[in-house]
């Protein structure tokens, strides 16, 4: 008889993520208790604590693994990840930047808290993201926790998020100048940044050699720009189906995006080819163990929110 193979285990991905995702509200839960002075750590809980996907700690921790390192040493970076997140957003919500009235399903910060709060709240992530890497990680040598605050410094600074945020904010109602090249600068830096210093402080905490490193660098740039193409085609579909309309056309010249300057479906082939290189990157790992980071590249490639 022909000898029986054991089928491969398929990784069951929505449960991995929801499990990633419970683990990460409880050790965020535990970071940032309610203490005094109460009302700014309730305004940073409640956007910390709101949801959403969970994408960041997810790629930190399950980078942190496949260069064989534990989910406890990643666990204080993914938790920064998301607070760096969580800020941006708060901040990028307020009236001077763009104006949001809802995030995660309730009202912003500032619309909860006031103006005053949520800049404050923003603030007080930040600072804290970087203390709670260098004060909570533990069983990870003090060198590798240097170099993962010198790269999350990078990331979200004046080379990484804020680059990316000056350049968007200043490019708005130039939609007719703002060239691919442009736009690429912005989504490489508003977004695609700290989804790398997501993966690479993972990889680093983990023990990855500097080759390693670099290998899932390649790879977070990748999925980091499909993230914001893709965010690009979402923004404008879920506006179109909003409205009732069957094209997205008249939505395309306000604001430039990639579906507004090579179209919907070349987008997606862009997307597409982006989540290709990102997997291509990591093929010299075996693919059982490589399974939660080309999981969560195909996640990033065929999101729907
Ligand atoms: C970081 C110092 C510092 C300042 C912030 C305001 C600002 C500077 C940057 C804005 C960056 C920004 C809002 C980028 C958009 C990123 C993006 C694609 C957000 C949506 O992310 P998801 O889909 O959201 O992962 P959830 O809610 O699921 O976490």
């Amino acid at each position: 008889p022909e000898a029986q193979v054991a089928a491969k285990p398929k990784l069951d991905f929505a449960g991995y993520m929801k499990e990633r995702a419970i683990m990460v509200q409880q050790a965020l839960d535990q970071a940032v208790p309610v203490q005094y002075p109460e009302i700014i750590n309730e305004a940073m809980r409640y956007s910390l604590l709101a949801g959403g996907k969970r994408v960041r700690p997810a790629l930190c921790l399950a980078a942190c693994e496949l260069v064989g390192g534990t989910i406890e040493q990643a666990m204080p970076s993914a938790c920064a990840m998301e607070m760096l997140h969580t800020m941006s957003l708060i901040h990028d919500d307020l009236p001077a930047m763009d104006n949001d009235d809802f995030r995660r399903g309730q009202p912003t910060n500032h619309k909860k808290y006031g103006e005053d709060v949520a800049i404050l709240a923003g603030d007080a992530l930040l600072s804290y993201s970087f203390e709670h890497i260098a004060r909570a990680t533990k069983n990870v040598p003090a060198e590798r926790i240097v170099r993962v605050i010198c790269e999350v410094g990078r990331a979200v600074g004046q080379e990484g998020l804020v680059a990316g945020q000056i350049v968007d904010l200043k490019s708005e109602g130039m939609a007719e100048s703002v060239g691919l090249e442009t736009l690429r600068y912005i989504h490489e830096h508003k977004t695609a940044a700290l989804l790398e210093a997501a993966v690479v402080s993972g990889a680093i905490m983990g023990g990855a050699s500097d080759s390693e490193v670099e290998r899932l660098r390649k790879y977070a740039r990748s999925i980091g720009l499909a993230f914001q193409v893709i965010d690009d085609i979402l923004d404008i579909t879920a506006t179109t189906e909003q409205l009732g309309k069957t094209s997205g056309k008249d939505l395309l010249s306000d604001k430039t995006t990639y579906p507004s300057l090579i179209g919907i479906e070349k987008s997606r082939e862009v997307a597409k080819q982006l989540i290709a290189d990102a997997k291509a990157a990591l093929d010299v790992y075996d693919s059982a163990k490589a399974a939660p980071m080309l999981s969560l590249a195909d996640y990033i490639g065929s999101r729907t929110n």
